[in-house]
């Protein structure tokens, strides 16, 4: 596995790294107006997408991206409730209609990214390679998880879409390429969590169709209580074993869907624990993709203040060679995505 050198561009989770500029100060007030400062009073605490990453001073066309990006959700959802209607008389989805819902929601996706303007390639857990769908000329590369956890469609659990948001090459590590990460859960509610590197945020879709601030800058415990474990117990290895076996001492509640955005989403809400698909014996490099599920997710929990590491380095500083790179996953916050190293490296 190629690691990237060390280039001391980590992005701190006030994400000065990331802008040229601070957070607006508001209209004039070069103390730091705060958010919505001279906005009456029905709008104050109503902080919708568009005006949440104008305000942190995310650059222009990337809030436009991330916010044509959170427009498909919408169109995603929608796609979602139309192929599977569990009413009686109508054909729920199964099997090869239920992969197709997976083809549609990324045709969505890339035709929406194609006209945008803002993006030169497009890489998707559906397609067999990157792609070009711009002139060559755009400012950025997105990769997608168009609707992961296809498979819970029909029991009606949460799943979701996860978005990466890359300047340059993906085949990077994406400490270097990463500019922003998204991710899109359709449950009860539709709630969207992005980051630009200027911290973690979440918004939900509300009924008149507007994304509305519900978390800003989500901060991560210490210590979480947590954990979501993959893979069979068969199949692990006994390092992995003996550190779920831990967790199970210290009284962690055991939280697993199937679903890997509702699972990182427990544990970004919840502000800490771990979830972890780790490397099985039959398969040393586990399940979930790095471009396409894991970097995005580093990303956005890194900038909570937790970790994400492949058991032995950050995610964010493993080097993506292939599209389909696949990689273990421990992610959550510090105290045990640090203990599951430590028991690994026995
Ligand atoms: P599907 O997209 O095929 O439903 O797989 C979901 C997933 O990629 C990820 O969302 C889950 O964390 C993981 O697989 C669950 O894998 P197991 O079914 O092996 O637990």
């Amino acid at each position: 596995m190629k690691l990237c050198p060390g280039n001391g561009k980590t992005l701190p989770a006030d994400g000065s790294g990331v802008f040229s500029g601070k957070i607006l100060a508001g209209r004039g007030n070069e103390k730091g107006a705060s958010m919505g400062e001279g906005i009456n009073d029905y709008t104050k605490n109503i902080v919708d997408l568009r005006r949440h990453m104008w305000m942190a001073g995310v650059e222009v066309e990337l809030r436009r991206l991330i916010w044509q990006i959170a427009v498909v959700g919408k169109y995603i959802s929608a796609k979602i409730h139309e192929s599977n209607r569990k009413l009686a008389g109508f054909k729920n989805i199964y099997g090869e209609e239920q992969l197709a819902l997976d083809r549609v929601t990324d045709d969505i996706l890339k035709n929406k990214l194609h006209h945008s303007g803002f993006v030169s390639h497009y890489a998707s857990e559906e397609l067999e390679d990157i792609v070009a769908i711009g002139n060559g000329q755009e400012k950025y590369i997105v990769t997608a998880d168009p609707l992961d956890g296809s498979s819970l469609v029909d029991t009606n659990l949460a799943i979701g879409t996860i978005i990466g948001i890359h300047q340059k090459s993906i085949f990077d590590c994406g400490r270097n390429s990463m500019v922003a990460a998204l991710y899109i859960t359709y449950g009860p509610l539709i709630t969207m969590i992005y980051s630009a590197g200027k911290g973690a945020h979440e918004f939900v879709l509300d009924r008149e169709g507007e994304y509305v601030l519900s978390e800003e800058k989500i901060q991560l415990k210490e210590k979480g209580s947590i954990f979501s474990p993959g893979g069979l117990r068969k199949d692990w290895t006994d390092e992995h074993l003996k550190f779920i076996e831990k967790l199970e001492q210290d009284g962690y509640k055991l939280r697993y869907s199937g679903g890997f955005v509702p699972d990182i989403n427990q544990v970004l809400i919840k502000r800490g624990g771990l979830f972890t698909y780790p490397a099985l014996k039959k398969s040393p490099q586990g399940k979930l993709r790095l471009l396409f599920e894991l970097q995005p997710m580093a990303f956005i929990m890194e900038q909570a203040g937790g970790k994400a590491t492949d058991g032995k380095q950050d995610i964010l500083s493993v080097k993506v060679t292939s599209v389909n790179q696949r990689s273990p996953i421990y992610i959550g916050s510090a105290t045990e995505v640090t203990m599951a190293e430590q028991f690994l490296s026995n």
